[in-house]
């Protein structure tokens, strides 16, 4: 069941003048129960505003940089009153101070509903972090990235004192995946240069998945000293076995593809070789390794890269796994995944073979540590050693070879581990009838 709320400015007291500075969801993204939809300030002091419902936003009436005031109408969301809504819990009372907006519809918010504790390390890829807008503004002026923060707060909350501790760390040069580099560490953020100067331009925002994306992938790349391994694999049999089997797939309504051919050969070497399914403490003092077997796969969408993730795929078919990477993949499409879609994967798997490319460096989807670039298929002239004895005897076939770039993060995996890890992989492609066990 659904219906139309309006989001409007909550009782703010005697202040006038308040700027909308953050605008946090676009139409048609989900939105959980306190989630925040945007953020107002005053001179005196800024204010998130929180989702009153689980739903989705219809219209966002307000933009960046108008003037409201109490009552002004910010946005309308379809609220669900339904269970299956809220993917998030709402943050303990009393915990920070915060207003909650009148909503001017019928539903009754849900509950917070009984959920897992978030563990406080990194904020989860594609969500806006817990914050009270006060934190906000101070992480704001201090050049702080909440996403880079560790919240020790109820559910993962970042806490004034959180914000504290990064600069510290900062200034100290702690490394780990908890806090970014101060915009000081560096070489400071680009110039702004007025390319109209040079000719007609068009401004063209981002989409909101870009943006957060953009974000994880910075912090990824600035935090996590990357390594990318190249290797092949010779899929001449596995292709034969999915040609051969793809008619049967079909009647069945399943594209066989070769992705869940890699997710399988994924899960045997991350069997062997378990610090490619583990995570570092935000410490960097010791590993936090899985014993479950759940892949991100990049999906590439028009309004930017989201990365689902397949759970369990170590107990699934290659058909049931080819059936759930279309269904993820129309659902990313769709714009319908919610946040749990894309948590708890060990290891992501970014294929752009359907597209082509020879090799390419995939950045690592942090706090994972290891993720795998598929490229294009290629047919090769491939010298095969008739006995096996290396003596010259043999000839050349024409063999199917798949291109594999494995990057890591260097602080716990080395580089030998990484060979064997694809050395592993391109074994598993090539003798397939293993992974078919
Ligand atoms: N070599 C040659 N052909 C390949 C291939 C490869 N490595 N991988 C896939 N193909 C073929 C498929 O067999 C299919 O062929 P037909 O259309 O002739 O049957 C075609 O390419 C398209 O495949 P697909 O994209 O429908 O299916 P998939 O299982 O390979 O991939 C998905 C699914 C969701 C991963 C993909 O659609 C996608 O979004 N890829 C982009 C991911 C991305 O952007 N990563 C970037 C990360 S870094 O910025």
């Amino acid at each position: 069941m659904a219906s139309e709320v309006e989001v409007r400015v909550p009782d703010i007291g005697d202040v006038e003048d308040v700027e909308v500075i953050e605008i946090l969801v676009a139409p048609g993204d989900r939105v959980a129960l306190e989630d925040p939809l945007l953020t107002i300030e005053s001179d005196k002091a800024s204010m998130e505003i929180p989702s009153p419902y689980a739903g989705v936003v219809e219209t966002v009436v307000v933009k960046l940089g108008d003037a409201v005031a109490e009552g002004s109408l910010l946005l309308t969301l379809r609220a669900e009153v339904a269970d299956t809504a809220v993917s998030e819990p709402a943050p303990s009372p009393g915990t920070e101070p915060e207003t909650r907006p009148e909503a001017s519809a019928a539903p009754t918010p849900l509950p917070p509903p009984p959920k897992p504790p978030v563990p406080p390390v990194v904020a989860e890829p594609g969500r806006t972090p817990h914050a009270s807008p006060l934190v906000r503004k101070m992480a704001r002026e201090l050049g702080v990235d909440l996403l880079a923060t560790t919240g020790s707060g109820s559910h993962g909350r970042i806490l004034s004192g959180d914000v504290q501790t990064t600069v510290r760390e900062a200034m100290a040069g702690v490394a780990g995946h908890g806090p970014a580099p101060l915009p000081s560490a560096g070489a400071g953020p680009q110039p702004a240069v007025d390319f109209s100067a040079f000719g007609e331009t068009e401004v063209q925002p981002l989409s909101r998945i870009q943006r957060v994306s953009g974000r994880n992938l910075t912090r990824s790349w600035q935090t996590v000293p990357h390594v990318t391994q190249h290797d092949e694999a010779d899929v001449t049999e596995l292709e034969s076995f999915r040609k051969r089997h793809a008619p049967e797939a079909e009647s069945q309504g399943v594209k066989l593809t070769l992705l869940p051919f890699v997710l399988k050969a994924c899960v045997q070497a991350l069997r062997d070789y378990p610090e490619f399914r583990s995570s570092l403490d935000p410490r960097g003092e010791s590993l936090i390794v899985k014993h479950y077997y759940h892949l991100g796969v990049a999906v590439d969408t028009e309004r930017g890269l989201v990365v689902p993730v397949v759970r369990e795929v170590d107990q699934k078919g290659l058909l049931e796994l080819a059936a759930e990477l279309a269904a993820l993949s129309e659902k990313a499409r769709a714009r319908k995944l919610s946040p749990a879609d894309m948590q708890g994967g060990v290891m992501s798997v970014s294929s752009l073979g359907g597209i082509g490319g020879t090799h390419f460096t995939p950045i690592v989807n942090a706090p994972e540590v290891a993720v795998l670039g598929v490229s294009r298929i290629e047919t090769r002239a491939v010298w095969r050693d008739g006995d096996g004895e290396g003596d010259g005897e043999g000839r050349f076939e024409p063999r199917r070879i798949l291109p594999l770039s494995l990057s890591y993060d260097h602080r716990v995996i080395d580089g030998a581990q990484a060979v064997r890890f694809t050395t592993h992989l391109a074994r598993s492609l090539s003798a397939m009838e293993n992974l078919l066990l």
